[in-house]
């Protein structure tokens, strides 16, 4: 059958059939509720000239893979039985699992058979955790839905598309860069392509609790110690008159909301002696959350963030961010991370740097990194990757940002954590993407006003040792965040004698800094590459940070060495982004100890 595969000509016509089953807002906290794993083996054909034809309309769908050079008939279809494909595993990325897919951007098809057993009148939902970047997916031969994006959660109700006994869902993912997508053409960091979050079918009622929201709603506090408590919550239908029950036990709290017609319900009430979350003390709690029989388990920190002046103000007190950013690779080398060990290791690793923060670069990373870090008492800078350029004047680039904000949002915002939410890194000005952010930032705080904004810039000069940041943008950000590389895209020497000029009375974070050393490289510190001039460029740019004005935290660049197709050099580079205070194989370069030290006075 390979032979047919190669021997078709190149053509590929998607299927235009509008979707079968109901996209539906993204389901929150997914993994508390009835769950069927369909993680594992998954057969998958590489197509690289799009040569894949899948139609359901033109015969039923036994689970084969059509090819054929635009059939006219569904005679003409040829089917090829995809379950003697190879397989590789999902979560995961293709590019680390078969060598021919490590440069790979393209096609791949996917394959994965379950039994499933309907379940009365209750719904399934397929949900995949994220797929880079494209997917259309098909159950049982019917197309179920099409999503672009590749870093935030999707799902669709497929109940009606589901039988008794054997199913089976098909995947197209592709990966191709498109300089109208999100990220656009150039960046930095690997495109990993493949199903590379969780797939997972989601058992729910008819009615059932899509999201909610709970956490403190001011920085208020009486004398009897009694904190106003926002509870929000959505049911999947606008149904009016549907009782929620949230409980805290370990409070001894209870509350009872009662939906309005449009499904959703808000009420503010005192909670007494709450203990609040924050680094030194990352206090969860157990929360219930009922509708009818069905209960969703969540643990929940309470705490406020605000921007007052220069500085930021956790739960009312000052705090300096002692941050590092993180790609969202596994530790020790092998492609894009998924999983809780991985975080925790990651996250263990910025715990021992002395950070309290880290900012999740460029992209919203998975939920068990984001749930890590709250355990661990790290706070968290989420984002989209509105990165470099983007198709400002394109409605559907638009659109796909503005999605891509808010699922990362509705997913992540009862994290305590989590304190600020980037909306962009290191955009060059120009009115239309002043337009583009500023409308990204209002749709923002329209979903979350508890949270600060905030957007990595970048360094307008004034003249060459007198550094201004001057941004449009800034009347829209909580926090005013800059990325700088002196020492590395300019002379180390030059640090000492910057002054900093950031003409904004908000609170200010280095979001990015650092430069590139290879592990185990020695030598001078003016010799490029070697860890002692990484060492060098840490200690003249911490010296310079003590001078800015209103720094209210750092994220240097980075944890650890992350692939980018970018960083080409034979020997130094590999394929490497080398600006890591770790090595790809989890190394500590001497640079770590600068900056651990650094963060132990601050
Ligand atoms: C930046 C980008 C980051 C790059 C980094 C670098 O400014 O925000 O994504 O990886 O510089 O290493 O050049």
């Amino acid at each position: 059958m390979k032979k047919v595969l190669l021997s078709l000509a190149a053509l590929c016509f998607a299927p235009s059939a509008a979707t079968l089953a109901d996209e539906l807002p993204q389901v929150a906290n997914v993994l508390a509720r009835r769950i069927t794993s369909l993680n594992g083996s998954w057969n998958y054909i590489v197509d690289v000239q799009e040569e894949g034809y899948y139609d359901y309309r033109m015969k039923p769908m036994r689970g084969g893979f059509f090819l054929n050079a635009k059939p006219q008939r569904p005679e003409d279809l040829i089917e090829y039985d995809f379950d003697k494909a190879p397989t590789m595993q999902v979560p995961g990325d293709w590019n680390t699992q078969d060598e021919r897919l490590f440069f790979y951007e393209g096609t791949v098809w996917f394959k994965r058979s379950f039994d499933w057993h309907p379940n009365g009148d209750r719904r399934t939902l397929l949900y995949f955790g994220a797929v880079n970047y494209e997917a259309h997916v098909y159950v049982n031969g019917r197309l179920a839905g099409h999503h672009v994006g590749g870093f935030t959660p999707f799902n669709y109700d497929v109940t009606d598309l589901l039988h008794e006994g054997e199913n089976f869902v098909i995947l197209k993912v592709d990966n191709k860069r498109r300089a109208e997508n999100v990220p656009t053409l150039i960046f930095d960091w690997w495109n990993y392509g493949g199903i590379t979050r969780d797939v997972l079918l989601v058992d729910v009622a008819p009615t059932y609790v899509e999201n909610y929201c709970l956490g403190l709603a001011s920085a208020e506090v009486d004398r009897r110690g009694n904190r106003p408590v926002t509870f929000s919550v959505k049911l999947n239908r606008a149904e009016a008159g549907r009782q929620v029950v949230l409980s805290i036990p370990e409070l001894k709290l209870q509350q009872v909301v009662t939906t309005g017609s449009d499904g959703t319900a808000t009420l503010t009430f005192n909670a007494r002696k709450l203990q609040l979350w924050s680094p030194a003390s990352p206090k969860l709690y157990d929360v219930e959350i009922r509708l009818d029989e069905e209960v969703l388990r969540d643990e929940i920190g309470f705490r406020t963030i605000q921007a007052r002046g220069k500085q930021l103000l956790l739960n009312g007190e000052p705090i300096f961010l002692k941050g590092i950013s993180i790609h969202e690779e596994k530790p020790h080398g092998g492609g894009r991370a998924n999983s809780t060990d991985d975080a925790h290791t990651l996250l263990s690793w910025a715990k021992e740097l002395g950070c309290n923060f880290v900012r999740l670069a460029h992209y919203p990373h998975n939920e068990y990194a984001v749930r890590e870090a709250e355990r661990m008492g790290i706070l968290v800078w989420s984002e989209i990757p509105v990165y470099w350029t983007i198709a400002w004047t394109n409605p559907d680039t638009y659109q796909n940002a503005e999605h891509q904000l808010t699922d990362m949002i509705l997913r992540d915002q009862n994290r305590a954590n989590v304190i600020i939410w980037s909306i962009a890194n290191e955009t060059p000005h120009s009115p239309e993407r002043d337009q583009f952010l500023g409308r990204l930032a209002k749709h923002a705080r329209s979903l979350d006003a508890s949270r600060l904004i905030s957007m990595a810039m970048e360094v307008t000069s004034a003249s060459n040792f007198q550094n201004r940041l001057q941004d449009n943008m800034s009347q829209y950000v909580d926090v005013v965040s800059f990325n700088q590389y002196i020492g590395w895209y300019r002379d180390v020497n030059d640090a000492a004698k910057m002054s900093w000029e950031i003409p904004y009375d908000k609170p200010v974070i280095v979001s990015e800094f650092g430069g590139g050393a290879k592990y185990g490289l020695h030598g001078e510190k003016n010799q490029r590459w070697t860890e002692e001039f990484q060492e060098n460029l840490y200690r003249e740019n911490c010296a310079m940070l003590d001078k800015i004005d209103g720094l209210a935290g750092t994220s240097p660049w980075i944890l650890k060495d992350f692939r980018s197709p970018r960083r080409v050099l034979n020997g130094v580079q590999d394929y490497y982004n080398r600006k890591g205070l770790f090595s790809d194989r989890g190394e500590k370069k001497k640079a770590f100890y600068v900056l651990k030290e650094w963060y132990e006075k601050k």
